[in-house]
Order: structure tokens, then sequence, then C-alpha cells
């Protein structure tokens, strides 16, 4: 499976699509009739709500986050911005970064210093949101007509007026999470990686917890690690590994409802979709189903492409798998999607 045109032509046909389907029915999709009978949260936080699951996260919770406090240890959880080059979805690019101002400009004679002598660099980034670690906006993904909340799919027309990532941005995600392991419990004795393909079920979640001796708790933001993004800075880079093979979870209906009994407000995850990008449900080929059930349905916030591996060396040696976690997207308004630098405090 390979995606042939870029994001931007995709945006295009979607927008030609949506013209010549004006005034029609459209006809129903696989992702809906999968959907019929899962659970779904819309309207459970109001007609208007914008930040789903995370409406989990309140103050008790903060709390919670602050008791798994023990010895100070910090983490951050985003992965180095380098320019050019990174583990991106297929379409997208990497971050580009250029120098506006350097001292190649004042020894250019084209900048002045400022008076008394300051001199001072200036940077441009040209990015997609979701180029490095981020937190995806809840209109992010959808099918049919609608995204989550029931809000028509209009809304993401020139900018997302509805769940776009700003609103998680003004929230903020502060809580206690779990790192769930699978890599380690489940993968290679050497790197603790799964293998390209793996599907990830819930008893492979439970089995993980178990050996790990990790309580997971209601409103608990799950952190999963697999060990595929570190494939990425391979001194002999993995020929079989690509993003769409990545080990990540897999839709099913018990899924979805652990998930929704166990109110998970968050799921982040060192991949770079959450779930295998291409599964096969019943016979027929999806691409991330996952997506339109958790992001659309449930409203659960999604986060790709953490760095979880000094963390979870960490855990591994003092077993402790449970830490306050502290993640602000930028308040990027009306933004599928904002950069993230998260950081576990154990
Ligand atoms: C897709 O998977 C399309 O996007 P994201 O990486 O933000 O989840």
């Amino acid at each position: 499976m390979q995606f042939k045109q870029s994001p931007l032509a995709l945006c295009t046909g979607a927008l030609l699509a949506g013209l010549t389907l004006a005034g029609t029915a459209t006809a129903e999709t696989s992702i809906e009739r999968l959907q019929q009978d899962a659970p779904s949260n819309w309207g459970k936080w109001g007609d208007n709500d914008e930040v789903g699951a995370l409406n989990y996260l309140g103050e008790a919770e903060a709390q919670q986050g602050a008791s798994a406090i023990r010895s100070g240890k910090t983490f951050t959880l985003q992965i180095p911005m380098t320019s050019g080059t990174g583990p991106v979805f297929p379409g997208r690019v990497p971050t580009l970064h250029f120098m506006a101002t350097d001292e190649g400009v004042y020894m250019a004679g084209k900048a002045e210093p400022l008076a008394g002598g300051v001199k001072y660099s200036d940077d441009v980034a040209f990015m997609y949101l979701q180029g490095t670690t981020h937190v995806d906006g809840l209109a992010h993904a959808w099918y049919g007509e609608q995204v989550y909340g029931g809000e028509s799919s209009k809304s993401t027309v020139h900018g997302h007026s509805h769940a776009d990532v700003g609103a998680i941005g003004e929230k903020g995600i502060v809580g206690r999470a779990v790192l769930l392991d699978v890599g380690r419990h489940m993968g290679s004795s050497d790197l603790h990686r799964l293998p390209v393909d793996s599907c990830i079920h819930l008893d492979d979640l439970q089995a993980t917890a178990e050996a790990q001796g990790t309580t997971v708790n209601k409103r608990d933001i799950l952190v999963i690690r697999t060990g595929s993004i570190a494939r990425f800075w391979d001194e002999e880079p993995d020929a079989e590994w690509s993003a769409m093979n990545e080990p990540g979870l897999c839709y099913s209906k018990e899924l979805l409802e652990w998930i929704d009994a166990m109110e998970t407000p968050m799921i982040a995850m060192d991949n770079i979709a959450v779930e295998r990008v291409v599964q096969e449900i019943d016979g027929e080929t999806y691409i991330i189903p996952l997506h339109g059930a958790l992001m659309r349905d449930m409203g659960v916030v999604l986060s790709e492409i953490w760095w979880l591996d000094d963390l979870a060396a960490d855990s591994a040696e003092d077993g402790q798998y449970d830490f306050m976690l502290v993640a602000a997207p930028l308040k990027m308004e009306q933004g599928t999607g904002s950069p993230v630098n998260p950081v576990a405090i154990k």
C-alpha cells in the first residue's frame, strides 16, 4: 500500500469530491458499518465540547499524577527536531529549519549590531504540525461527514473551527500516566522492540501491565512503548521497517470497550500513528481505523512519535512504571495538531 498523492493534492481532491457530492447522499463506508455499535462519547460533555476524554482529567487526576512522583527524576519525551530529517507519516516532510539572521549576516554587512553592541540571531521553521512528536486535535481524523461531537466535517475547511488542537492547548494535559512497555515484554531481547507488522491487542496490554506489576487505574494516560521509532536512528537502518508496517494497536471492539470503561483520556505511543496503519478487519482493509473509532467517536486524544527508550530503560531498572505526565501542545488556533515535548516526572 502506498500513498501516491501529497496531502495537499489529497486535500484538493477532497474539496473537489465535496463539491461534486454536494446535495447527493454519500455511500456508507466500511468504518461507518464497523462502528455502528461501538462506544461513542458524543454529547457526554455538552454539545460544543472540543477536548473529549481529556474532560476526565481534572483537579483530582492532577493530584493523582503528583502522587506518582517518588524520586523527582524527569524525562523529556519528544524526539529531536533535526532539519530535513525525522520519522513522519507518509506524505509529510520533516521540519525544515532556516537561519534568518546570524553572525554571517553581520559579517556580510547586512545587519548592524544594536545600539550598545548586542547582536542576535533569528530563525524560521517550515513544519507539518504533525512532523515531530505531536498531539492531534480531535477533528484531525473523521469518517462520513461528521467530526468528533457530530459537527460537520466542513468545519475542517480552511482551518478547524471545531475541536482544533488549540482547545487542547488551552486545557493542557496533566495527570497520572502509566508506561506499558510492550516492546520489552514481547519484543526482541536485545533492543526490546516489537517486530514489524506486530498488532498490539488488549490482552498484550494487560499481560504487559501484569508482567511489570503495574496497576492501570481509571483515567490514567496510557503511554505505550513498541520500540519502533528508535529504528529511525539505527546505525544500520532496518530495511524492513516503514511507517506502513510499524507495530501498533489493532482495532477490536474489546479494546474500544476497555478504553471506554477505563475512561482513558489519551493514548501516546512511540510510533507514527498509535495504531497499525494498515489493518485487516473481517476480511476488509482499513487504514487508521482507530483514528475513526478513538478520536472521532470516543474523543480519546492520540499522540504520536514519542521518545520512550530512556524512560523505559529507567523503569525497567527501578520498577516504577507510573509517573506524572505534563504535556502542553501549542495553542495553535484552528490547527489539526501541534508539536509537543511531554515531560514525565517519576
Ligand atoms: C495520521 O495518522 C494521518 O495522522 P497522525 O499521525 O497525526 O495521527
